[in-house]
């Protein structure tokens, strides 16, 4: 019945009552029927909700941090209008000659709704389309006030800020888990003006010079024909290049090896890549490298489960990250500081700190932290702050400068321009996500998207007509400064110096740092991507430059290629220099927002399931109920059920009970395994288990849940099984588990 839906769309009459009649206007708003007293060309903010919408929303404003909107229902109780303001009475129909005739162009409403959806899309980055942000908010220690005078890294201070998280080389709307090197930009909103910290979660970079970066992304992408492969470094433009180009190699590596399968954006370190440089209020200067040091540690996912997560969930990561802060698992990390002399030489070491394919081993400088961040909400609306977030290397506080690197000075260039087209204008900073904090009076004027609201009339320097303001700002006055270093006298060249050539000390050092089980993992990286090379010269000449770094890993990876170890002998690299700060193995961190999956026979429903559950969130973890189907066990809600889980999607898998065959005949997804038909238990909680098992998950089991185990052929004294009397026992063997992230034993079996 269409009057029916109508009313559903219209303000109720309970809703009409509730109106104000009597209304006081908003400041600057003139009172119902009185003429406006405001100069008619006298720029104004835009006036806030009208009385009797006082229940909307408020914006989300920049780097509100604390989810205080107490009605998160959009736009709860207001009218719709026109982007000009009228309410509308309907919005399903166009404006026809009739019920059955044509529709009349005079239709503005129709047009309006037609051309603002057309114009939604915006070009997506150029690189890192892919990405995740949240809110949260930056505590300094206050330590970094010997080296920085960036009054944000002051005792006591404390700044908003929001994160982006992307992957580089994928579309918009491509897969969360492939490998690829993660983007871990930072906006902190502090009192001097944005500070950007535009870093990665791979501490080197492809390239030595900006001028490389159309090249590298170039060979990244799919390939310009048929636009294949999609999101991935698995194809021949990317290995032709990189086999060629061998500064590429240290962050090659870095991408074949875990590092670049992250778990969680959560569990990734982030890093400033480049050095900067900072001063002190005593104008002394210092170099310094950041990190990002994540709470729950580094780790990932072993390559078969980011390949099942790209099919069973591509939003894997972002999902993970608004997840956890839903749930009050808020996202940490440290921020440190390694502090190098500034020399005129900017070495450490015989490192040139000024070639971003190095790193500084922190065994040797040690990294100090200055401060903590916390990601505490999620985005009110992905295009407007995710998408609109716009970051740049040269947004910098006074007292952090930038050096001499030639990627970082590349990079300076880059942002703005890239933005232009992204955003349609010069005028992306007065987007609300990338508003300063700090007053802005620029004398920059119109262009698209104007709405600073700019007043006076002499918009240039010197001028009389506004008293010569705004004014310029002494270095007391807290202004940027361009710290006054000397560039030495030189002959201008297109070259680099001769520290830059050295493409492979660095790539062994990494190497020989990693245990043996992720070096099996970088040897099985490379076989996969080059085994997906159709080009022989570029398989051959890759394996080539791996033997330059370490024999046996071009074996293992030209064995798995089928061809011959190249002989590099009197080129090859030697040395066992090690850094084990670079093994994400070996420590225990917190289980905060692990997802354990238990899996419950609703014909056997278990006792103490509800104690089990609360025990999981009690440790800051997140139970999920796997049962047959949807509904409650033993009270509790089911999260997911065997048709809908895998068990990629989980951290543990805890059997508390042995679900039966016949559970798995109504799923009607494949076709029944007859090798299984005799064993009475339903096959998918098989796949669960040898899943769990194969990428090394705590596996635990009680009461109704250790026939399947045993089954299955499982043992107590397996790596990483527990199977006991009681839930609680249970559970505590999990939870020690999973604080090493995986059952490493099971990879050595
Ligand atoms: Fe870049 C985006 C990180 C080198 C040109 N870059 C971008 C983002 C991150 C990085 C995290 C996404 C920011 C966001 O979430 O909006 N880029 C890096 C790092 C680099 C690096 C760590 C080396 C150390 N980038 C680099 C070079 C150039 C660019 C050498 C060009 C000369 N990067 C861009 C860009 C992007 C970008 C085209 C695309 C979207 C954007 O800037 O806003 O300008």
């Amino acid at each position: 019945n269409p009057s029916e839906a109508n009313e559903s769309k219209t303000v109720s009459e309970a809703q009409r009552q509730n109106l104000p009649s009597d209304t006081t206007p908003p400041p600057g708003r003139p009172a119902a029927g009185e003429p406006s007293v405001e100069e008619p060309t006298a720029p104004h903010p835009p006036w806030g909700a009208s009385e009797d919408q006082q229940n909307v929303s408020p914006r989300t404003p920049t780097g509100d941090v604390a989810n205080e909107d107490p009605d998160p229902i959009a736009q709860h109780g207001s009218f719709l209008t026109t982007s000009a303001g009228s309410r509308l009475q309907e919005t399903d129909h166009t404006l026809k000659a009739g019920e059955r005739g044509p529709s009349l162009l005079q239709d503005h409403h129709f047009r309006e709704k037609i051309t603002h959806f057309d114009h939604e899309r915006v070009p997506e980055r150029v690189v890192h389309a892919r990405g995740a942000g949240a809110h949260g908010y930056f505590e300094a220690y206050g330590n970094a006030a010997s080296v920085t005078r960036a009054k944000f890294l002051a005792p006591g201070r404390t700044t908003p800020v929001f994160v982006r998280f992307s992957t580089v080389l994928g579309s918009r709307g491509s897969a969360d888990s492939v490998r690829d090197t993660r983007g871990f930009a930072t906006k902190f909103y502090t009192e001097e003006g944005n500070f950007d910290l535009v870093g990665n979660n791979i501490p080197v970079f492809f390239i030595q010079d900006a001028i490389k970066f159309p090249d590298i992304i170039h060979a990244g992408k799919p390939h310009p024909d048929r636009e294949i492969p999609q999101a991935q470094s698995a194809h021949d433009t990317f290995w032709d290049f990189v086999s060629l180009h061998t500064e590429a190699q240290h962050h090659t590596m870095w991408n074949m090896s875990d590092r670049g399968i992250p778990r969680s954006y959560r569990m990734m370190e982030g890093f400033g890549i480049h050095t900067f440089r900072l001063q002190n209020e005593e104008g002394h200067t210092c170099l310094v490298k950041f990190h990002w040091k994540p709470k729950l540690g580094v780790h990932s996912l072993t390559w078969e489960e980011a390949q099942i997560v790209g099919g069973t969930d591509p939003d894997f990561h972002r999902r993970d990250l608004a997840d956890a802060i839903e749930s009050g698992a808020c996202p940490e990390w440290e921020l440190g500081i390694q502090v190098f002399e500034d020399t005129p030489e900017q070495t450490y070491e015989g490192i040139d700190l000024l070639d971003p394919t190095k790193i500084v081993p922190e065994e040797k400088v040690p990294v100090q932290l200055i401060g903590r961040m916390v990601l505490n909400a999620n985005p009110r609306n992905y295009f407007e702050e995710t998408e609109q977030v716009a970051f740049h290397p040269g947004h910098l506080p006074p007292g952090i400068d930038v050096t001499d690197d030639p990627l970082l000075q590349g990079r300076l260039f880059s942002y703005i321009d890239t933005q232009l087209t992204r955003l349609g204008g010069p005028n992306f900073n007065q987007l609300p996500i990338n508003r300063p904090h700090a007053p802005v009076n620029d004398m920059f004027r119109d262009g698209y998207g104007q709405q600073a609201g700019h007043t006076g009339v002499a918009p240039y320097t010197p001028n009389s007509l506004d008293g010569n303001n705004p004014l310029t700002a002494n270095e007391s006055d807290a202004a940027f400064t361009d710290l006054p270093v000397t560039v030495a006298e030189s002959v201008k060249t297109r070259a680099a110096p001769a520290s830059f050539d050295d493409h492979f000390s660095q790539v062994r050092l990494f190497w020989n740092s990693l245990t043996d089980v992720e070096k099996d993992h970088v040897v099985g990286a490379y076989s996969f991507e080059l085994g997906k090379c159709y080009e022989p010269a570029v398989r051959e000449r890759q394996v080539v430059n791996l033997a330059r770094v370490d024999e046996s890993l071009a074996q293992q990876v030209a064995e798995s290629l089928g061809l011959p170890v190249p002989d590099v002998r009197g080129s090859e690299q030697t040395g066992d220099d090690r850094s084990p700060a670079l093994s994400q193995l070996g420590g225990t961190w917190p289980v905060d927002g692990r997802i354990v999956g238990i899996i419950v026979d609703p014909a056997n429903p278990p006792a103490g399931l509800a104690e089990l559950h609360e025990s999981i969130v009690g440790s800051s973890m997140v139970p999920n109920i796997i049962s047959i189907h949807g509904g409650e066990v033993s009270g509790v809600p089911v999260t997911k059920t065997l048709a809908t889980v895998r068990s990629v999607e989980l951290d543990a898998l805890v059997l508390a009970g042995s679900p039966s065959r016949q559970s798995a005949e109504p799923s009607g997804q494949d076709a029944k395994s007859g090798a299984r038909a005799g064993s009475g238990f339903d096959p998918r909680v098989d796949l669960l288990l040898d899943e769990a098992w194969r990428h090394g998950k705590a596996i635990g089991a009680w009461g109704g849940g250790t026939d399947a185990i045993y089954r299955a052929g499982y043992a107590n004294d397996d790596p990483g099984i527990f199977i006991d009397d009681g839930p609680e026992q249970v559970l505590a063997g999990v939870t020690e588990a999973l604080s090493r992230h995986r059952v490493w034993d099971r990879f050595d079996l």
